[in-house]
């Protein structure tokens, strides 16, 4: 389609809105930002993958950061969209900012599920999983935080094709994970940090989901997290717990958080973003601006420590 003239920040935008945004921004600020395709959705939807940083001759650091895996959370892929207009729009004035990508680059995956959030654009606002088709079944879809290769669906998932948590039929079955983890392997040696952003329950979560057991770098990792979290509160007072995702959420395999930790990228975290359940899902588009400056604090204090380290 067309690029648009304006892009709303504050509003919950369609997947085709998005890509129109993506491919404006990837057009018209060259130095800072360029686009890839990672690789189509099970329907056949591009998956495009947004670069930040300052074009550098020698390889630099990254962070990967991806949005709507789940497609009813609608404050997550606002929240990528924010970012990537903060980064652009701070680069140069803010120091932190403008640090960060002349240092490092940062990917941007605004839409991950991008089948799954169209559908809930135009059919039902409540559906979470991709849009596959299995043999054998009616269901569709697999959850792609089930998907990965990380204990995969011995716990906290679904075998059952029409549940909402459902694996899939192996490990990185839905094109759109495979696609993901595809692109995080072949740049292993960059990826210092992984970030995911769901919504909701105000959390930051960390290794491991798929086991009680603690991360090798468990203290670091729930240091980062309460820094992330005081740094968030400070803006409005929005309240953040942090911790190890099986005991501060529920116990849960084949996330993608876990499976890049075991990869061997170090700093891996999940967001839960607003609110605590009175809208859930359904955050009002008055809470879009609040809820990503405060997130926009956690995510800079989490690269900043990951910048240094
Ligand atoms: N929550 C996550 C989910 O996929 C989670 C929680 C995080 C599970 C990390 C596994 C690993 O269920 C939402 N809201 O989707
Ligand atoms: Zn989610």
């Amino acid at each position: 389609g067309p690029s648009p003239r304006i892009h709303s920040y504050t509003k919950y935008n369609s997947f085709d809105q998005v890509q129109s945004w993506i491919n404006s921004m990837a057009s018209s600020n060259s130095d800072l930002i360029s686009k890839q395709t990672i690789g189509n959705s099970y329907e056949g939807r591009p998956m495009t993958l947004l670069k930040l940083g300052k074009k550098s001759s020698s390889t630099k650091p990254a962070i990967f950061m991806d949005c709507g895996i789940h497609a009813r959370e609608w404050i997550s892929p606002a929240f990528c969209q924010w970012f990537v207009k903060e980064a652009l729009s701070t680069y140069g004035s803010d120091s932190q900012m403008t640090s960060l990508l002349n240092e490092m680059d940062v990917y941007v995956l605004p839409v991950l599920n991008v089948d799954g959030y169209d559908y809930t654009h135009k059919s039902n606002r409540m559906w979470r999983k991709t849009r596959s088709r299995s043999s054998g079944t009616s269901c569709i879809g697999a959850d792609p935080n089930r998907n990965f290769d990380a204990g995969w669906c011995t716990v906290g998932a679904s075998s059952n094709p029409c549940s909402d948590t459902y694996c899939g039929s192996r490990p990185e079955s839905e094109i759109e994970a495979r696609n993901v983890a595809d692109f995080i392997r072949r740049n292993k040696s960059t990826i210092k940090a992984y970030i995911t952003v769901h919504s909701y329950s105000q959390l930051l979560l960390f290794p491991y989901a798929y086991t009680f057991g603690l991360a090798a770098t468990h203290g670091e990792l729930m240091k980062v997290a309460e820094g992330a979290s005081a740094a968030l509160r400070s803006l409005y007072g929005t309240r953040y717990t942090s911790g190890p995702a099986a005991a501060t959420i529920y116990p849960a395999a084949g996330g993608s958080d876990d499976w890049a930790y075991d990869l061997g990228v170090k700093y891996s975290y999940t967001f839960e973003l607003r609110d605590t359940g009175r809208y859930g899902f359904l955050l009002p588009e008055s809470q879009i601006k609040p809820t990503c400056e405060e997130t926009m604090l956690a995510v800079k204090y989490i690269a900043a420590y990951v910048q240094k380290n």
